[in-house]
């Protein structure tokens, strides 16, 4: 795809100088200092910040814009912490209004799948007491026995602190025995925004930002991947999204273990926060490019379409973003109750079709980026149905 390079911006001598100077340190492929990063949230222009994030976008991946087919179970909208951001948590009180799935319920979900081409199923949702570390474990162990090649992604430190506290286990130990139990990867959940200050006002009481990079960097160590996210836009500013990509970035330096960034926008209904305005395209826009700019040691960005929608996602692959989740198929609720998609299920032939239609490869790929097809050239049934105007012979 042809867009403007970064050389526009290093000759514009119009532009102040500690931006030229950010801009050559990002062509020339050195690190962004924590300075420089809060630099570019405070004065970056969206145009300055796209052509640096597509510049290096492109370096790493090309067009290629990479795809899975997974979906989602998530065991309870009941939860026991109180995040103020999450549309969850409110539910504790009229608990019954609420779902609660057994082992057997969940299974059931799985099994509908059966026979269907996807190749992950992400397991994460509320905490309450009865999800423990033997009803985990198990879970596992009953979805590997009924479909081995079927990658789980599944839980994060908050419900990983939370059960191997209540089984008095060490986090090294607890890890251990999720992976010998089918656990496949970590997905990203859970991190919001590192830094004490903010994180007691939105999510006190589970666990700290240090207990969650703690958390990956053991499951790393076990030889595990995992992704990380950062829950943007409510009450933090700039200075506590630098922390947090600053803290992940050391992480990944020490680990290599994070496979994806995932910047989720704070949606503001049916939560404690609703008072809150959500950030505008323009600033989600930005938020993706700078990720992809500072945290120049993970390989990928990943936007969350359900989240952001359909529209953005597109947009977000020329601002960084190398990865779109997924084709889902209706099994999350967590984003449509807190205003995003009402029914977030996507085909694979919509999800390649809107990567196509903005210039980009569709490639599907499976949890861990190997690569399964490379749909730029499929042709897809529906192709061939003449949906045109087709003139009446006039008689
Ligand atoms: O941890 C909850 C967030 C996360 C709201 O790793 C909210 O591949 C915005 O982590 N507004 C769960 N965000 C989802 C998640 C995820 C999603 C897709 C892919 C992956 C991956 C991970 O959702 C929670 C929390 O940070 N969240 N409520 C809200 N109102
Ligand atoms: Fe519970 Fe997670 Fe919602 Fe917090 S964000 S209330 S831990 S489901």
């Amino acid at each position: 795809m042809v867009t403007p390079g970064p050389e526009s911006i290093l000759r514009d001598t119009k532009l102040p100088r500690h931006l030229r100077a950010a801009a050559q340190k990002v062509v020339d492929g050195e690190r962004l200092t924590p300075a420089d990063g809060l630099m570019l949230y405070e004065e970056a222009s969206l145009g300055y910040l796209g052509a640096l994030a597509n510049h290096v976008r492109e370096r790493m991946h090309g067009d290629r814009t990479f795809f899975n087919r997974n979906f989602h179970v998530e065991p309870t909208n009941v939860c026991l912490y109180t995040c103020t951001f999450c549309s969850y948590s409110r539910r504790m009180k009229k608990r019954e209004d609420g779902w609660e799935y057994t082992m057997d319920e969940m299974l059931d979900i799985v099994k509908q799948y059966d026979g269907k081409p996807v190749t992950e199923v992400h397991i994460v949702g509320g905490v309450l007491p009865q999800y423990d570390v033997p009803f985990y474990t198990e879970l596992f162990r009953q979805i590997k026995a009924h479909r081995p090649e079927l990658h789980i992604k599944a839980l994060t430190p908050v419900e990983y602190h939370y059960i191997f506290k209540k089984a008095k286990i060490s986090y090294e130990d607890g890890m251990r025995l999720m992976k010998e139990a089918g656990l496949d990867s970590m997905p990203g959940g859970g991190a919001e925004i590192f830094a004490d200050e903010i994180r007691d006002q939105i999510a006190g009481g589970k666990c700290s930002g240090e207990q969650w990079l703690r958390i990956h960097e053991i499951w790393h160590e076990l030889g595990g991947r995992s992704n990380a996210t950062m829950l943007y836009g409510h009450i933090e500013n700039y200075g506590h999204r630098i922390d947090h990509l600053e803290k992940l970035r050391a992480l990944q330096d020490k680990t290599g273990g994070f496979q994806t960034y995932i910047p989720l926008k704070f949606r503001n209904e049916n939560n404690e926060l609703s008072h809150l305005p959500e950030s505008t395209v323009i600033e989600d826009l930005r938020n993706y490019a700078i990720g992809r700019l500072y945290l120049d040691n993970f390989d990928h960005v990943k936007a969350y379409w359900p989240m952001i929608g359909r529209t953005t996602a597109q947009l977000s692959l020329a601002f960084g973003v190398d990865d779109l989740d997924g084709t889902i198929d209706d099994t999350t609720r967590i984003y449509s109750m807190a205003g995003g998609e009402q029914h977030p299920a996507m085909s694979t032939e919509d999800l390649v079709k809107m990567i196509r239609a903005v210039g980009r490869q569709p490639i599907e790929r499976d949890t861990l980026y190997g690569i399964i097809e490379d749909f730029t050239d499929v042709e897809f049934a529906s192709d061939k149905e003449y949906r045109g105007y087709t003139a009446l012979p006039v008689v």
